[in-house]
C-alpha cells in the first residue's frame, strides 16, 4: 500500500508551495487528504491534476494517514502535531514549536538524514527558512573542512513574514514609485506612513535590521534560530555563530554573506570542486563574467546557490561567501517534503 499523506495548512503560501512540488515529484503517495482551518475547508485545490476538498482540521481527519506535513502557526503545531502523532503518524512540522525540542529531530536531507529515523514523539522538524538557505552548502563544506565558526548577516525576503509581508511591499512600492523619495531625511517614512504592516519600518527603499521578536539581550528570534538550528543540524553544540538578521526589499529568496572559519587551511580550489558536486548547490561563480547568485536568479529554483567564494585576506582557516535560497521551497516546503519522502522511503528499506 502506498503511504496516505496529510497536508496541513495546504491554503497557505508554503502550503500553495507544498501543492506543487507533489504534482512535480515522483509520485510515491497513495491517498492525498488537504486539510486547513475550518474557514478555508470546502474549498478546492489542485495537486497531481486532480481537485482536492480541502477538510477543516479536526481529530478524524488523521485517521488512515501515515505521514503528515504541517505548515501553520506556531501555536496550532504545538496544539495539533502531538494529536496526530498520538494516532499513529509521523508529523513532519515547518513551525519553530519543536525544533529544539531534545526528543524531536530538526533535518536537512542533504545534510543529516540519518536524524530523521530517531524521533521519540514522532514529530521531525523542519528548520526555519534562514538557516535552510544556507545549511545544504555549509554542510557541505563542514564535511569536508570541519566547521569551528560562523559570521553571518542576512538579507531576507518579505515572504518570509507570509503573504501580509508581500502585500505590504506591493502596496510601500506603488507610494514611492515614480517620485524622487529617498533623497530627503524621513521622506520614506513620510510616504510610508504607518502602514509598516509585519515590519518594524518601512522596507520599500530601505533596509531593516530586524526579524522575528524581541529575546533577551538585543537579539531577534530570527538570529536567535539560525544560531540554535545551525548547531542542532551540524551536531556541533558548540559553534560559534554570531548573526545579524536584516529585511530587504526582495518579494522571494533569502540571501546571507557568511565567513565560515574551518579547523586548518583552506583552499578556494577544493571548497568549489566541493560546492560543484554537492547535491543540493550550484556554484554560479564568475564574477568577471557577471555570475554570482542573486535573489533574481534563485526564485522558483531548488537548489542552494554559492557564489563570491573567496580564501579570508587575514585568515587562511577562513572562506567568505554568498548564498541565496528561495526560502518558500528549500526553505520551507521542499524540504518539508523532502523529508516527507525520507520517511516514507524507511518503509521500503526497513
Ligand atoms: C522570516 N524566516 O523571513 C522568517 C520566518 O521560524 O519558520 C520564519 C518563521 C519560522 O520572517
Amino acid at each position: 500500500r502506498k503511504p496516505t499523506l496529510a497536508v496541513v495548512g495546504a491554503t497557505g503560501a508554503v502550503g500553495t508551495v507544498m501543492l506543487q512540488i507533489l504534482s512535480q515529484h515522483a509520485d510515491i503517495w497513495g491517498e492525498i487528504r488537504l486539510v486547513a482551518s475550518p474557514r478555508s475547508a470546502g474549498r478546492k485545490l489542485a495537486v497531481r491534476g486532480e481537485d482536492l476538498e480541502v477538510l477543516a482540521l479536526s481529530e478524524d481527519v488523521f485517521d488512515g494517514v501515515d505521514i503528515a506535513m504541517f505548515d501553520v502557526p506556531d501555536e496550532v503545531s504545538a496544539q495539533w502535531a502531538p494529536i496526530a502523532a498520538s494516532k499513529g503518524v509521523v508529523v513532519v512540522d515547518n513551525s519553530a514549536a519543536f525544533r529544539m525540542d531534545p526528543d524531536v529531530p530538526l533535518v536537512v536531507p542533504e545534510v543529516n538524514p540519518h536524524a530523521a529515523r530517531v524521533r521519540p514523539r514522532g514529530i521531525v522538524a523542519n528548520p526555519n527558512c534562514t538557516t535552510l538557505s544556507m545549511i545544504v552548502a555549509l554542510g557541505a563544506l563542514h564535511a569536508e573542512f570541519g566547521l569551528r565558526e560562523l559570521i553571518v548577516s542576512s538579507y531576507q525576503a518579505v515572504s518570509g513574514a507570509g503573504q501580509d509581508g508581500v502585500d505590504t511591499l506591493r502596496r510601500q512600492l506603488k507610494l514611492v514609485a515614480g517620485t524622487d523619495l529617498g533623497t530627503r531625511p524621513g521622506d520614506v517614512r513620510r510616504a510610508v506612513g504607518d502602514d509598516t504592516g509585519p515590519f518594524p519600518e518601512p522596507v520599500a527603499l530601505n533596509v531593516v535590521p530586524w526579524v522575528g521578536s524581541v529575546r533577551e539581550d538585543g537579539w531577534s528570534s530570527e538570529e536567535m534560530k539560525i544560531h540554535d538550528e545551525s548547531r542542532k543540524i551540524l551536531g556541533l553544540p558548540d559553534l560559534k555563530v554570531a548573526v545579524t538578521c536584516v529585511r530587504v526589499p526582495v518579494v522571494t529568496t533569502h540571501s546571507l554573506t557568511v565567513h565560515a572559519r574551518f579547523e586548518d587551511e583552506v583552499t578556494v580550489a577544493r571548497a568549489r570542486e566541493i560546492l560543484a558536486t554537492a547535491p543540493g548547490v550550484v556554484l554560479f561563480d564568475d564574477p568577471a563574467a557577471g555570475e554570482f547568485p542573486t535573489p533574481a536568479d534563485a526564485t522558483g529554483t531548488d537548489p542552494t546557490w554559492v557564489g563570491r567564494l573567496r580564501r579570508a585576506l587575514d585568515d587562511p582557516t577562513a572562506l567568505e561567501l554568498f548564498v541565496c535560497g528561495d526560502n518558500l521551497r528549500k526553505g520551507a516546503a521542499l524540504n518539508t517534503a523532502q523529508i516527507a519522502e525520507l520517511v516514507a522511503g524507511e518503509r521500503n528499506s526497513s
